[in-house]
């Protein structure tokens, strides 16, 4: 399968739901070479996001959504530690701890983001889903860090980033803890309002962002 063919069948492979073949064409790309970032970015993700497309126009229904979500984990699954392993080897440069907020449990794209930042060199505590602002200020503390990532899917969840920034000022801890926020419905301009230090549209983009946040060349 040339790797035009490859991109397809993983998009098609999300909209079935039909999580061995995802997992199977996981394992594929991996013999063949493809890099796991472009499988995920170029093929599964095009999938899903056709899934949200269908679902927001209700010719689409939760279980075929629960269905798409599980494909598509099961190939992150395959391709995860590849993902982090891109480029190891190099010292830590930062550390972060990331999560998606408290009310929402949307976690691929959350995932995506800290595999791309840990194969960049960054140490990730990864604190799952539904995070309230009082365990990202805990942790953080704990894990000194130097950076809190806020994933957020819903427009009724964006606001909790917001809290979590409040949550980090009322410990004493926000002037040395740096906040990014992300997630489909998050903008730049949202970013600006809730006094986040920065925005990542994607996984690749964060990379950047989260290095420029802090300092680093
Ligand atoms: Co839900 N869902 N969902 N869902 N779901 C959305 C978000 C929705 C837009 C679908 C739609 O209607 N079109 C809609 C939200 C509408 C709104 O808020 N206005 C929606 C809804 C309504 C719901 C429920 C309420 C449905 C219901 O129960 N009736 C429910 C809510 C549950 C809850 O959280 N409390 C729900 C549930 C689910 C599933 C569980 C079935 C499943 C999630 C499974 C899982 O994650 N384990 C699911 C899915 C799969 C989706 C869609 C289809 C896909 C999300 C996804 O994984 N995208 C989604 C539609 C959409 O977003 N287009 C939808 C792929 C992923 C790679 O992209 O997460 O955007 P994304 O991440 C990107 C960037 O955003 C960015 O980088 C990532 C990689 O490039 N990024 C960051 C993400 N986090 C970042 C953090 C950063 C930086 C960048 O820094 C910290």
């Amino acid at each position: 399968m040339d790797r035009g063919d490859l991109l397809t069948a993983m998009k098609q492979c999300v909209l079935d739901g039909d999580v061995e073949e995802a997992a199977r064409l996981a394992e594929l790309s991996l013999r063949q070479g493809v890099p796991p970032i472009d499988s995920v970015e170029k093929g599964y993700v095009q999938g899903i996001n056709e899934v949200g497309r269908l679902f927001e126009a209700g010719d689409l229904f939760l279980p075929e959504l629960v269905a798409s979500a599980d494909a598509m984990k099961a190939a992150l699954e395959v391709l995860k530690p590849w993902m982090e392993k891109a480029e190891t080897g190099r010292k830590v440069i930062g550390r972060i701890v990331i999560g998606t907020v408290k009310g929402d449990i949307h976690d691929i794209g959350k995932s995506i983001v800290a595999s791309i930042l840990v194969a960049n060199g960054f140490d990730v505590l990864d604190l799952g889903v539904d995070v309230s602002p009082a365990a990202f200020v805990e942790k953080a503390s704990e894990f000194g860090a130097d950076l809190v990532g806020l994933s957020a899917l819903l427009t009724t969840t964006m606001p909790v980033q917001r809290e979590v920034i409040k949550a980090l000022r009322e410990a004493g801890l926000r002037d040395r803890v740096k906040v990014l926020v992300g997630g489909a419905p998050v903008t730049g301009r949202w970013a600006s309002e809730i006094g986040a230090d920065g925005y990542a549209e994607d996984a690749i983009r964060a990379v950047s962002v989260v290095r420029g946040v802090l300092g680093l060349p």
